[in-house]
Order: C-alpha cells, then sequence, then structure tokens
C-alpha cells in the first residue's frame, strides 16, 4: 500500500488528483484540507492494475502512526517554497524514518 503524507497545505491532494487526472489540463485547483484519509486511485496504463494512494491529511499527523499498517512505499511532500514550515516537514519525515513499521518501506 502506497502512503501519501506531509505537512499541512503542502498540495497531497491536488498532486493525487492532478495524477488521477492527468489527460483532463483542467482540474479545479479549489481543495479542502484533508480531515481522515484520502484515496486516490491512479491509472497509468489500461492493461496494468490500478494504483490505490491514501493520503493523510497534515493536521492529522499525531495520528498518522495508526495507518502505518502494511505500509510498503510512502510519498512524502514538501512544499519548498514555504519556509517556516521547512522545520516541521524535516521533523514530520525524520519521525516518519524511524517509525519501526515503516522500516522496510520506501520513501519517495
Ligand atoms: N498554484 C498552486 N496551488 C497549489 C499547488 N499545490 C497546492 N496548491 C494549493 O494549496 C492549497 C492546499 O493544497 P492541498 O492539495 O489541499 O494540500 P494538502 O497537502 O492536501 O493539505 P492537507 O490535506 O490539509 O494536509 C490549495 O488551495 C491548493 O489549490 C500548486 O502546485 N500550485
Ligand atoms: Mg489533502
Amino acid at each position: 500500500m502506497l502512503l501519501c503524507v506531509g505537512p499541512e497545505g503542502t498540495g497531497k491532494t491536488l498532486l493525487l488528483r492532478r495524477l488521477a487526472n492527468l489527460t483532463k489540463p483542467d482540474i479545479s485547483l479549489t481543495t479542502v484540507p484533508t480531515v481522515g484519509l484520502n484515496i486516490a486511485t491512479i491509472q497509468q496504463e489500461p492493461e496494468m492494475p490500478p494504483i490505490n494512494i491514501r493520503e493523510l491529511g497534515g493536521s492529522m499527523s499525531p495520528i498518522w502512526p495508526s495507518y502505518y499498517n502494511g505500509v510498503r512505499k510512502i510519498m512524502y511532500v514538501v512544499d519548498a517554497v514555504n519556509l517556516t514550515q521547512l522545520g516541521e516537514a524535516t521533523l514530520l519525515l525524520m519521525d516518519l524514518l524511524a517509525h519501526p513499521k515503516l522500516r522496510t518501506a520506501q520513501c519517495i
């Protein structure tokens, strides 16, 4: 299972919406903060099985670990322009990488 996490407002929902609708150039830029779980299904090629990605809202970071069971890959999203958030982004990433349940997961 692929998990998408990162601090609040870094663009996770928009990125996943973009990946799920690559052929539609006019996707809406309007999103609401994810409270809970957002599941995106990405179909790369018609003959390939779809990829399900679970996004956890940044506001839920204290309870992210309750969703770590069975995670094989992690997509960690950072807003590199938001310098005031980079410290928080680093601490959350360090916590994530140190978690025993994610020891064998790949981070991208
Ligand atoms: N212009 C522009 N706006 C963006 C981009 N990525 C995100 N945004 C805007 O930033 C805001 C937050 O984006 P979201 O995708 O909801 O962020 P998120 O990481 O899912 O936030 P949480 O679910 O609260 O953790 C929205 O208003 C988006 O439209 C981007 O690449 N370009
Ligand atoms: Mg979101």
